[in-house]
């Protein structure tokens, strides 16, 4: 059974490119990476979600195969700071991936919410925003992704229908 959600009874919609959605090496969590990949679906992204437990070497060689608008890195399990410092590291060493966005989120240390100290870390390590855990976290990745390059492709309009 199909629900039609748009009056166009198309399925194929125009992208603004790829976003790349993983998690981190040591974090089994997988719903925050379903989460994350519904929600840019909806900002008119394809999104390739790489799932959890992400050898850095994969994501690597995954960005540099699919060259994306976006890197997502989501971590929840308590130890997203050292596994993003190693990460970013890898990512970064790739001349392909020098100036590819990179974020990461979710709850990413053991003690709550990350020190200003550390979230600043990852950014001279070279992310280029972090998203701490937090009713407040969703609204400040949504004015990043509108901010992005990208964002500038106009989609075709679609009018919804009712389901
Ligand atoms: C389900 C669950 C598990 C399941 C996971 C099953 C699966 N297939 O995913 C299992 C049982 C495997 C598990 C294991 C563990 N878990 Co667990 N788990 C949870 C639980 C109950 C729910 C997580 C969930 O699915 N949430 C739903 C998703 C949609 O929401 P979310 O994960 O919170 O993500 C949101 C935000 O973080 C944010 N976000 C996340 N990433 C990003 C990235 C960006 C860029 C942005 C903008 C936002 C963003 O957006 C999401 C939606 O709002 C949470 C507690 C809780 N109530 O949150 C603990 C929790 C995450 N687990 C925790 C822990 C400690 C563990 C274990 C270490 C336990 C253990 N001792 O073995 C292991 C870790 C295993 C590992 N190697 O990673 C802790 C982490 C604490 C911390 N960060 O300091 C939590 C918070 C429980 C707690 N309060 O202590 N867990």
């Amino acid at each position: 059974m199909s629900i039609q959600i748009f009056d166009d009874n198309s399925t194929v919609t125009a992208s603004r490119g790829t976003v790349v959605v993983s998690g981190v090496a040591s974090d089994a969590h997988t719903w925050n990476l379903v989460f994350l990949q519904l929600m840019i679906e909806e900002l008119g992204y394809d999104v390739v979600n790489l799932g959890p437990c992400v050898p850095a070497e994969l994501l690597v060689a995954e960005c540099e195969q699919h060259q994306p608008a976006l890197v997502v890195i989501s971590s929840v399990n308590g130890h997203g700071y050292q596994d993003g410092m190693r990460l970013i590291d890898a990512v970064r060493s790739s001349p392909e991936l020098v100036a590819t966005p990179v974020v990461i989120g979710g709850k990413l240390g053991v003690a709550g919410e990350l020190d200003e100290g550390s979230a600043a870390r990852l950014v001279s390590a070279g992310f280029d925003a972090v998203f701490e855990d937090g009713a407040k976290t969703i609204v400040p990745f949504y004015d990043f992704m509108a901010a992005l390059p990208s964002a500038a492709t106009p989609l075709p309009a679609r009018t919804r229908v009712a389901v």
